[in-house]
């Protein structure tokens, strides 16, 4: 796993940010539930590419469409592109970024591995935006590290590392600037977003 904290510099995460804004704009942002039970999520998710990731009752997966408004997700911006390029090492290109919004401090997203693209010699790429978050990470459920993700901070998932589990066990109220002192109306100011890159293989 490579991390790269503090990578990006506001001038990047305020582009960024306005790029995850367009995309909501396009392309609703819609809560999923777990499978089978349906329980919701604690984020909110919406997508940007030929594929975009989806959970509901009938299981994890890539769709073509947003659920919401029954549209293809809008384009990967250029700016998601130029990130993957500079930290993935792949010459593949991600043809899915999955937006996830944690909106308030009491969003969280379970432990669980990034297993339903079918070719994973293809790295994740995953942004941080907006207030800290804490990370876990590892190889197995047990024993796994923390860190805290700052605004900007970039995580590339590949080679031994592609298949880690990993989770947001909590957002910290650290006031970061980026939702707050933007015009952007349809992101809480008070929130986390993580814009993650990968690349999708369909097997039909
Ligand atoms: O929000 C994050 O940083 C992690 C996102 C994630 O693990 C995922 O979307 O699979």
């Amino acid at each position: 796993m490579k991390i790269f904290l503090n990578e990006l510099n506001e001038e990047m995460q305020n582009s960024l940010a306005l790029e995850v804004s367009r995309i909501i704009k396009k392309s609703p942002l819609f809560t999923p539930t777990m499978p089978i039970w349906g329980t919701p999520f604690k984020t909110k998710i919406t997508n940007a590419g030929d594929w975009g990731w989806k959970s509901d009752k009938s299981g994890y997966g890539y769709i073509k469409k947003n659920p919401r408004n029954g549209k293809e997700w809008p384009e990967i911006p250029e700016i998601f592109i130029k990130v993957w390029s500079k930290f993935s090492g792949s010459k593949k290109l991600p043809n899915c970024s999955l937006i996830n919004v944690y909106e308030n401090n009491e969003a969280r997203l379970g432990l669980h591995q990034d297993k339903d693209e079918n070719d994973y010699s293809i790295p994740v790429v995953s942004i941080s935006l907006g207030n800290k978050a804490i990370f876990h990470y590892g190889k197995e459920k047990k024993n796994l590290k923390e860190i805290i993700l700052t605004s900007g901070s970039v995580i590339v998932m590949g080679g031994y590392s592609r298949l880690f589990f990993h989770s947001i066990p909590k957002i910290l109220k650290d006031n970061s600037n980026i939702f707050r002192s933007f015009p952007i109306s349809n992101i809480p100011k008070e929130s986390r977003v993580s814009i993650t890159m990968r690349r999708f293989i369909s097997r039909k």
